[in-house]
């Protein structure tokens, strides 16, 4: 069984929440190599790479990022996701056996995809049908779920233009995924990075007030992706036993919206 950060700090009490710059638990190392280092929060975007590392068996080392608090904005954060956001990896055991860093959770999932064969295959047609799946939900669903999510819960004024306006698009992509998925089971035919990369958002889905019941197709999929244990374990992954956010804190606020170029 591999052995994470998480599953090794789940039977531990719970404290207060710790510096993101060290990593929680080094985890089993594999054949004498240092685990991924994972850049993580658990979020959709988090969950990209907790749920491919666990579908792949890849030892990993979880170092949470508080972005709450502002921990993507520290300067060795930003010397490997430049973007301030995480998901972001070190792998020291890269192409030459050198360390490598890698920000972007679709380029994540890609380079863990040809590391180890898995969910990404080679044949030059499924692998193009894999990657306009994954692009598609890079520059999609994801964004265009984080844009509604904000306007109708985060926003500080109600704003019925922008609701709507994402709230349209969320139903417009939804009946896209929901038509792809009428005759094949997962997006690119066989279970794939591109599904990877559309559960967390997914699974959120009607939490986030949109509405599932019109995308039968949408729906049969996610509970076939969510009943697999390394989905479950994946989104499972947590950064402290005690973690609680409060979207209202103006101090989380000022961190999180309204950023601009430092
Ligand atoms: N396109 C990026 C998006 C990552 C992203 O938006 N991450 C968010 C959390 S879901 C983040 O780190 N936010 C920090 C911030 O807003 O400062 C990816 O897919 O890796």
């Amino acid at each position: 069984m591999v052995r994470t950060a998480a599953t090794s700090t789940r039977k531990k009490s719970p404290r207060k929440e710790r510096s993101s710059s060290r990593p929680t638990r080094v985890a089993a190392r594999a054949g004498g190599k240092k685990p991924i280092d994972l850049y993580y929060w658990p979020t959709p975007n988090g969950w990209k790479i907790t749920i491919m590392l666990e579908e792949c068996g890849l030892p990993y080392s979880m170092i949470p990022v508080n972005i709450p608090k502002g921990d993507q904005f520290k300067p060795q954060f930003l010397a490997i996701s430049p973007n301030n956001r995480m998901p972001a990896i070190v792998d020291h055991d890269g192409p030459g056996g050198k360390r490598i860093s890698i920000f972007e959770s679709g380029a994540i999932l890609q380079y863990l995809g040809r590391k180890t064969g898995k969910f990404y295959p080679k044949d030059e047609r499924t692998r193009v049908d894999v990657e306009q799946w994954l692009f598609w939900q890079m520059a999609n669903l994801g964004p265009k779920a984080g844009e509604a999510n904000h306007f109708r819960n985060y926003a500080a004024e109600r704003l019925p233009y922008a609701i709507e306006r994402f709230g349209n698009e969320m139903n417009r992509i939804y009946g896209v995924m929901n038509r792809r998925l009428q005759d094949r089971e997962f997006l690119a035919g066989k279970y794939s990075i591109a599904d990877i990369a559309c559960i967390g958002w997914a699974s959120r889905a009607e939490r986030h007030g949109h509405d599932l019941s019109a995308f039968a197709n949408v729906r049969r999929w996610l509970a076939t992706v969510l009943a697999r244990p390394p989905v479950k374990r994946g989104l499972a992954v947590k950064v402290d036993a005690a973690f609680h956010v409060d979207m209202k804190d103006p101090n989380v606020r000022a961190v999180l919206f309204n950023q601009r170029a430092r």
